[in-house]
């Protein structure tokens, strides 16, 4: 996996510095298979992380994940973490109160595809 690392970091690179690279499959980009809180979700309950679980594996130096309330204030409490099997995408969240919040995350895969997307929730109860 050392030299297909290495080639993914040389591909993003390149991609970076405005070269297009033609993608040889699409097999192994990552999509999300599960949210939780889930998309479009209003719960009772303040969800204390945002937690996105991938399809395929993804590149724990290129994952980002944005909590933010509808001020767009960020509400995270920490760095996102990505699971050691590189299938979960995890940021713990502050005391949330009642409101709407969007999600946005960007992840790239392990064929250094990326991908990217967003969904809101909302906290309608209290914390009790
Ligand atoms: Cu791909």
């Amino acid at each position: 996996m050392r030299a297909s690392q290495a080639s993914l970091i040389a591909a993003i690179a390149i991609a970076g510095a405005g070269v297009v690279v033609a993608p040889r499959s699409s097999r192994a980009h990552a999509f999300p298979a599960a949210e939780q809180p889930m998309v479009g979700c209003t719960m009772n309950a303040v969800p204390a992380e945002v937690e996105i679980r991938f399809d395929n594996p993804i590149e724990a130096m290129f994952a980002h994940l944005q909590v933010s309330d509808k001020s767009g204030a960020d509400v995270t409490a920490d760095a996102p973490a990505v699971s050691e099997d590189r299938i979960t995408l995890s940021v713990k969240l502050k005391p949330l109160a009642v409101g709407d919040y969007a999600v946005k995350w960007s992840v790239v895969a392990q064929d250094s595809h990326r991908s990217e997307g967003s969904y809101t929730f909302t906290v309608a109860g209290s914390r009790d």
